[in-house]
């Protein structure tokens, strides 16, 4: 009996359930055709991406260092900070670094792109052995801080029981996982078409104390579980996120009662996944605008940040209408 494939989503390039099998894409190919550079650049971070992966189980510990934020960083934080910041910049593609681990940004001198990276989100899910990734948001000719209208690229890796690659490009998000042979890109399988948000969102997930959420996030939050939409949160933004995506939905770190601004970086966290959920059919917003048109301050500046289904975030930002003043310094 031939053997069933798993219904990954939007990775089913063996897909018994179309009839016909879906054509296997390598991503490599598949970002060549929209942007030779720039399929190099995804190149080099997919390999870096699986060198990380390989680190985790061996450097587990915690630093005595704290970063901008004032959390306290995980060796791997550091570890993979400096592996990807020094990769990067002697590749001859990028010029300028920023990172959520780092104050200030870091040039090379050559190169046609900069790079914004959040090297390992959720990094305090190590202690749990709970889900991971990298997020990088890809600009061409611009310095940071930029705004996430200027994005040319976004992509993420999830590190989870696979590694999923989750690229948003101009023509769309492209899914993939490192199931074939090759190195870098070239070793991420995809099924070649472009992934979407599907219509009817199931799944739901908010970040930040219940007790610092505002009435408006507690009143939306009934409305999604009276429509039985499952709550799912582990505390890590790629993870949480990816579920979004894959099932459809609404997710959010909110602004809230003590962090008007929520707790998500612009730069790092908010504008990648924003690009990603615009480029899939979504919406994003800061509860009263779009989140890619936040004008750019600085490096660290925060964002409430509300993804997901544009049914339901709309009715989000229509519910925060009501309440001014609450959406600290976004532009809407
Ligand atoms: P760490 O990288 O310090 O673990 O932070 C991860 C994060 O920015 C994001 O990935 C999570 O969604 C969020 O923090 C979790 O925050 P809470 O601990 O407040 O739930």
């Amino acid at each position: 009996m031939a053997a069933k494939s798993i219904r990954r989503c939007g990775l089913s390039w063996r897909n018994e359930e179309v009839g016909a099998p879906m054509a296997a894409r390598k991503l490599r190919e598949l970002l060549e055709t929209e942007d030779r550079s720039l399929s190099k650049l995804v190149d080099l971070l997919a390999e870096l991406s699986l060198r990380i992966v390989r680190e985790i189980p061996r450097t587990l510990g915690m630093t005595e260092g704290v970063n901008v934020y004032g959390e306290q960083q995980t060796e791997l934080d550091v570890w993979s900070n400096g592996l990807l910041t020094k990769r990067l910049l002697r590749s001859g593609l990028v010029r300028q670094v920023a990172s959520e681990e780092m104050e200030t940004v870091m040039n090379a001198d050559h190169g046609e792109y900069t790079v914004a990276l959040d090297p390992l989100d959720g990094s305090s899910n190590i202690r749990t052995n709970n889900l991971m990734g990298t997020i990088v948001g890809i600009y061409h000719d611009k310095a940071l801080p930029a705004s996430g209208r200027d994005l040319l690229s976004a992509l993420y890796f999830l590190y989870g029981p696979y590694v999923e690659a989750v690229v948003g490009v101009k023509s769309g998000v492209y899914l993939a996982a490192p199931a074939g042979r090759g190195t870098g890109a070239a070793k991420f399988i995809s099924n070649g078409e472009p992934h979407r948000l599907p219509q009817k969102g199931s799944v739901y997930g908010i970040g930040g104390s219940r007790d610092k959420w505002t009435e408006k996030v507690r009143e939306f939050a009934n409305t999604l579980e009276m429509r039985k939409l499952k709550f799912r949160y582990g505390g890590s933004f790629v993870g949480d996120y990816n579920q979004v995506l894959c099932s459809g939905g609404f997710f959010a770190y909110p602004e809230l009662l003590d962090a008007p601004d929520g707790k998500y970086r612009l730069q790092f966290e908010s504008n990648p996944i924003g690009y990603i959920t615009e480029r899939a059919g979504g919406k994003a917003s800061t509860g009263k605008g779009n989140i890619l048109d936040v004008e750019p301050r600085s490096l660290s500046q925060r964002a409430p940040t509300y993804l997901g289904n544009k049914d339901l975030v709309s009715e989000f930002e229509e519910l925060s209408s009501t309440t001014a003043g609450l959406f600290g310094n976004a532009k809407g």
